[in-house]
C-alpha cells in the first residue's frame, strides 16, 4: 500500500481534490478525480480490515486509470471527456459487450462513477441526521439505492456485514477529521452539491454515449 493510503483521512482534502477535477469548461481532470478517491480510501483504511476488500477495489481501480495517465497515451487520459473520446476513436471500449476491454479507462471510471452516486446519497444522509442516528443504517440504505444492483449476491453480503462495524456517528465524525459536528456538517454542505456536479456531468456524458452499461 502506498504512503499515502495510510495517512490521516481529511475532508476538507477530499473536498479540494474534487473541487479542483472540474475545469471552467466543466471537463473532468482524471487527476483530480483520482486523488479525492485516494484521499477516501484513506478513511476506509482506518475502519478496519472488514473494509480490506473494498479499498483494495478501489485502489485498483485507481492504479487502472493512473496507469493510463502515465502511458504514452498520458494525455488522452488528462479528462474524462478526453478519455472517452480517445478510446471510442480507437475501438478500445466493449461498448458491444464482448468483454475483450477489461481494464479500459471508461469502463474503470464507470465503477467509481457508481460508487460516486453511492457517496454522494451517504453523505447527504450524514448532513441531515440527528446525533443517534446509525452511521450503518444510512449507509446500507444509500448502497442499496445506487451501488447494490450492480453487484452479485457475495459482494452485498459482504458489504453489508461491513457496514455493522461503522462507528457510530459521532465517532465517524470525528474520523472525518473537519472539526465540530457544526463544522461537519458544513462541509458536507459544500461537498455534496460539488460530487453531485461531478456525477451529472459524468453521467450525461455516458449517457450520451451509451456507455452506462459496460461490462
Ligand atoms: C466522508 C466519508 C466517506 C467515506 C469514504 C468511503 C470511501 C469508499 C470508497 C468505495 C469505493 C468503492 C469502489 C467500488 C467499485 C465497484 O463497484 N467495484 C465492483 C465491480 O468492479 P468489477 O471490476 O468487478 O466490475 C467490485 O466487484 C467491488 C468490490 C468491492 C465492494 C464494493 C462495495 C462498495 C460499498 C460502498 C462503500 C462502503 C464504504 C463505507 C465506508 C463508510
Amino acid at each position: 500500500m502506498a504512503d499515502s493510503e495510510n495517512q490521516k483521512f481529511c475532508l476538507q482534502e477530499v473536498l479540494d481534490s474534487f473541487k479542483l477535477c472540474l475545469s471552467p469548461e466543466k471537463e473532468i481532470y482524471i487527476e483530480h478525480y483520482v486523488s479525492g478517491w485516494r484521499g477516501l480510501v484513506k478513511l476506509l483504511n482506518s475502519l478496519g480490515s472488514l473494509f480490506g476488500f473494498i479499498s483494495k477495489d478501489a485502489v485498483s481501480k485507481t492504479q487502472i486509470l493512473m496507469n493510463f495517465l502515465k502511458s504514452e497515451n498520458g494525455p488522452h487520459y488528462a479528462t474524462v471527456q478526453s478519455m472517452v473520446k480517445f478510446e471510442l476513436d480507437n475501438e478500445l471500449v466493449d461498448v458491444d459487450k464482448k468483454g475483450i476491454y477489461p481494464q479500459s479507462g471508461c469502463r474503470t471510471l464507470l465503477r467509481l462513477h457508481r460508487a460516486l452516486r453511492w457517496l454522494q446519497l451517504f453523505l447527504e444522509r450524514l448532513r441531515t441526521s440527528k446525533e443517534d442516528d446509525k452511521t450503518s443504517v444510512m449507509c446500507r440504505d444509500a448502497y442499496n439505492e445506487s451501488l447494490a444492483q450492480h453487484h452479485p449476491w457475495l459482494i452485498r453480503k459482504s458489504a453489508g456485514m461491513a457496514f455493522y462495524s461503522l462507528p457510530v456517528r459521532p465517532a465517524f465524525f470525528e474520523v472525518m477529521n473537519a472539526g465540530t459536528p457544526e463544522q461537519v456538517v458544513d462541509v458536507l454542505g459544500k461537498a455534496v452539491p460539488l460530487l453531485c456536479e461531478v456525477y451529472q456531468i459524468t453521467e450525461e456524458l455516458y449517457q450520451k454515449h451509451n456507455l452506462l452499461d459496460l461490462p
